[in-house]
């Protein structure tokens, strides 16, 4: 049984969708290492709820700016009374009730403070290469640390050019709570922050010359770029439903015929495509990072050239070829909890041995 303290993302509450995937991630990995008799406390920026894991410690302090909006050259920034320095002040002060620290925030602080801890830090590391000042810190850590990084996914981590190779840990959903659905209606589905780096323009330009309907869920994140969209595209047949519980999300994506993934960046992994998947819903993803090595091309979707609209028009023309049980299939095999505890519980065990 371990005592593990938990970390989280800085760029919002957990259970607000500002942390994007990796709130997901560290729901669910909390959940299953409860479940398998570890002790895990949370410790997140103030507001963050999350319905079947209470006392979350819940740290004061401004957010973090994403890091997605940093230039490669950017300094170190830190708001004054900062929600990041003040959690990890906290874990500073309670490190030596826990066996391990794990790290979800994707900042240059938490890498930097590893060697001043006498408790063991564990990085999850939730995106890809993103600006200079963070690689530097997380190829130092990797190299002083070793073993101690763990990313999603190979294409993730290579952005990093770190030296050993590191853990790829994958995600993996409760598939309970994703009802697996045959008979689709007539549309199509996009999941994701609004934010220029999921190219959700591409998805509406698809929409828009298959004339299918797109049902468009997720944290509105950048407000301006959504404009910018829909200004484009004034009679694209969209729908935007808004931030949606897991619940309600799958409620609206399992009736769709495909999830489109459209991502300008790498991704590190992409939670929406096994939550698509779990539901029985066929991916189709441009080649690029997380989506794919998930996607089993022309099996449980379909892969393609990235940025490509025609070839997201064309893929939508072969659904038909897919059989949706494969997709549910697949979440079942790879992206279980259990799958997912087993990965992380030996992570943990390998850095402590
Ligand atoms: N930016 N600075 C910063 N810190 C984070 O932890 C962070 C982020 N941007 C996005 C993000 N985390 C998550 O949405 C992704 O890791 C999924």
């Amino acid at each position: 049984m371990l005592k593990l303290l938990f970390v989280s993302t800085s760029v919002g509450p957990l259970g607000t969708g500002l942390g994007g995937g990796v709130e997901l991630s560290l729901y669910n990995i909390a959940q299953e290492m409860r479940r398998r008799g570890h002790e895990v406390q949370i410790v997140a920026p103030n507001g963050s709820y999350f319905e079947s894991l209470p006392n979350i410690v819940q740290i004061p302090g401004e957010l973090q700016m994403i890091a997605q909006s940093q230039e490669r050259n950017a300094s170190i920034v830190m708001p004054g009374d900062s929600v990041l320095a003040n959690m990890w002040e906290y874990a500073r002060q309670v490190q030596t009730e826990y066996d391990l620290i794990v790290n979800f925030a994707y900042d240059w602080l938490p890498f930097y403070l590893t060697p001043f801890f006498s408790c063991p830090i564990a990085h999850f590391v939730s995106m890809g290469s993103l600006y200079e000042a963070m690689d530097r810190t997380i190829k130092q850590t990797a190299d002083r640390f070793p073993g101690t990084l763990g990313f999603y996914t190979a294409s993730q981590a290579q952005t990093f050019a770190l030296d050993d190779k590191c853990p790829y840990l994958g995600s993996g959903i409760n598939l309970s709570l994703y009802e697996f659905c045959a008979q689709p209606q007539k549309c199509l589905a996009w999941l994701g922050r609004i934010a220029p780096e999921k190219g959700l323009e591409d998805a509406v330009a698809a929409a828009k010359i298959t004339q299918i309907p797109l049902k468009i869920m997720g944290k509105m994140q950048d407000e301006t770029y959504w404009q910018q969209i829909v200004a484009a595209y004034p009679d694209a047949p969209v729908e935007y439903l808004g931030f949606l519980s897991t619940s309600e999300m799958q409620q609206q994506v399992r009736q769709c015929q495909v999830l489109l993934m459209t991502p300008r960046w790498v991704e590190a992994f992409g939670n929406v495509a096994i939550e698509a998947l779990a539901c029985g819903v066929p991916v189709i993803s441009y080649r690029r990072g997380g989506p794919a090595e998930i996607v089993q091309d022309g099996k449980t979707g379909f892969l393609i050239e990235p940025d490509s609209v025609t070839g997201l028009v064309n893929a939508i023309a072969r659904l038909d070829e897919i059989d949706r049980y494969t997709c549910r299939q697949q979440a079942e095999i790879e992206f279980s909890l259990e799958a997912l505890g087993d990965r992380f519980e030996k992570w943990f065990g390998d850095i402590l041995n």
